[in-house]
């Protein structure tokens, strides 16, 4: 059970952009391997025979190995372990654009490096024991966050957070195997066996651990995702006005999410204390989409899972002909909201927001008015330091070793099975669990069944 194996040219010196293509003050090109340093100096760098200072930026003009000049750049080196993969590693900081970068790489694989496949530096960092696979995660996690509170859970998972959180499960599992182990080899000890029901209470609480640490993947999705807000109404009910006035409002970062279906337009605010994922239809006509046969837009693939429904509507009818098509399609809190406030001045007591896309007038207040409902129809918000399962991967191999302690536990609690027999359970917990974090250790068991029972007596 090796999680991550070591490629085909495992021992080539690699080489990648780290940076985004495109124009750009600097760009960083990244070496890794035991070659690192002998590239760099056939580019000009590190003249003379010794090692160039570690963790140092020198100037260097830099040439391809043929000669031609290419760029006056910055160049690093960390030494291997010390770097993020645990090899040799050189970072050259060359101008940005489209041409520079390129012909750097160019003439990096001119002289002998490799370029790098996806993933391939952080992979070695694994492998070098640099990071666990949690932790590598987690990289990829705050690369990709979109929300504030989405990153903080990234830095605490790359912190070795829910790492330390994983093997102290697994230790318990451990510790588990390693009572069973001594009842099976020490049934005639004097202190006698191990008593059932101490494995019995220390087996259901690791298997209720299991559970609340893979219960807290919603959380997490919401963190990640936003709260999703969808936009009902007719059409010309002023949805996409409003969508837009929300977005600008709050003057918080809008990531607009590229169409993960035809027929909606997203976009999540990154705001407190909730992330916000706007969700508004694209207007295509679907004449086989039951809804807007009743004269309603809204994208009908995001309303059941929709947290919030904004209801909108330029009148009061507008609104109950929305509320009436939309009630029995959600489950999540309905905000009534008058839409062009602007040109109806009528003040009305009804529990409906008045908003104007044109003035802005109530926009705040339906924002904190979401926030609200958010908050209250959400899955709880972690405290600050609570650790959460970000990937189905970690929700998936909690859920293997809860359901194998649920196992062991019905095996143990009949007696129907032998010790042996049932332990089989807990080797599968621990292997989940292993897998999750990327460890290989066979000895773990012995060492503990050693340590805890002073076999040697
Ligand atoms: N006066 C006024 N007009 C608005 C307001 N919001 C939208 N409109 C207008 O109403 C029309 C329909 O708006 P739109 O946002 O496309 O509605 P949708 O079909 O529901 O997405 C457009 O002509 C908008 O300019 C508003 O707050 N005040
Ligand atoms: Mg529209």
């Amino acid at each position: 059970m090796v999680t991550v194996r070591q490629l085909p040219g495992g021992d080539d010196t690699i080489v990648a952009c780290a940076t985004a293509a495109g124009r750009g003050a600097i760009a960083v090109i990244r070496l890794s391997g035991a070659r690192a340093i002998s590239i760099a100096r056939a580019l000009g760098a590190f003249p003379g025979a010794s090692d160039p200072p570690p963790r140092r930026a020198t100037r260097v003009a830099l040439r391809h190995p043929d000669g031609a000049p290419l760029d006056d750049a910055l160049i690093t080196w960390f030494a291997a372990p010390r770097s993020y993969t645990g090899e040799d590693v050189v970072e050259i900081a060359t101008h940005g654009g489209h041409v520079v970068p390129a012909l750097v790489l160019a003439a990096c694989a001119a002289a002998g490096a490799r370029p790098a496949t996806p993933g391939e530096f952080t992979r070695r960092a694994v492998l070098n024991g640099r990071m666990d696979l949690v932790q590598a995660e987690a990289v990829a996690d705050l690369i990709d966050a979109r929300t504030t509170v989405m990153l903080r859970q990234a830095l605490s998972q790359l912190d070795g957070g829910l790492s330390r959180r994983l093997l102290a499960l697994r230790d318990e599992v451990i510790h588990l195997e390693a009572l069973i182990a001594y009842d099976i080899d020490f049934p005639e000890e004097d202190d006698g066996p191990i008593a059932p029901a101490r494995i019995k209470n220390a087996a259901e609480s690791l298997r209720d651990a299991l559970r609340a640490l893979m219960h807290t993947a919603p959380q997490a999705a919401v963190l990640r995702d936003g709260v999703l807000v969808v936009i009902a109404g007719p059409p010309n009910a002023g949805k996409s006005s409003l969508f837009n006035a929300l977005l600008g409002e709050s003057r918080a970062l809008v990531t607009p999410i590229a169409g993960t279906t035809r027929d909606a337009i997203e976009a999540v605010l990154d705001r407190a204390p909730l992330p916000l994922r706007f969700v508004d239809t694209a207007g295509l006509r679907d004449p086989d989409d039951e809804i807007e046969r009743l004269g309603i837009e809204v994208s009908t693939r995001y309303l059941a899972q929709a947290q919030v429904v904004l209801v909108c509507g330029a009148s009061a009818a507008d609104i109950d002909a929305t509320l009436a098509v939309i009630a029995s399609r959600t489950g999540g809190s309905v905000l009534p909201v008058r839409t062009k406030a602007d040109l109806d001045a009528s003040a009305s007591d009804e529990p409906v927001h008045h908003v104007s896309a044109e003035t802005g007038q109530g926009l705040r207040a339906l924002l904190e008015a979401i926030d609200r409902v958010a908050m209250a129809s959400s899955v709880a918000l972690p405290a600050g330091d609570d650790v959460l399962v970000t990937r189905e991967r970690h929700r998936a191999g909690l859920a293997v070793a809860h359901d194998e302690l649920t196992e062991f536990l019905m095996a143990w609690e009949r007696g129907a099975l032998p010790a042996p027999v049932a332990a089989v359970h807990l080797y599968a917990a621990r292997e989940a669990l292993s897998d999750l974090i990327g460890i290989v250790d066979t000895e773990d068991v012995l060492d503990r069944v050693f340590r805890e029972f002073c076999i040697g007596k």
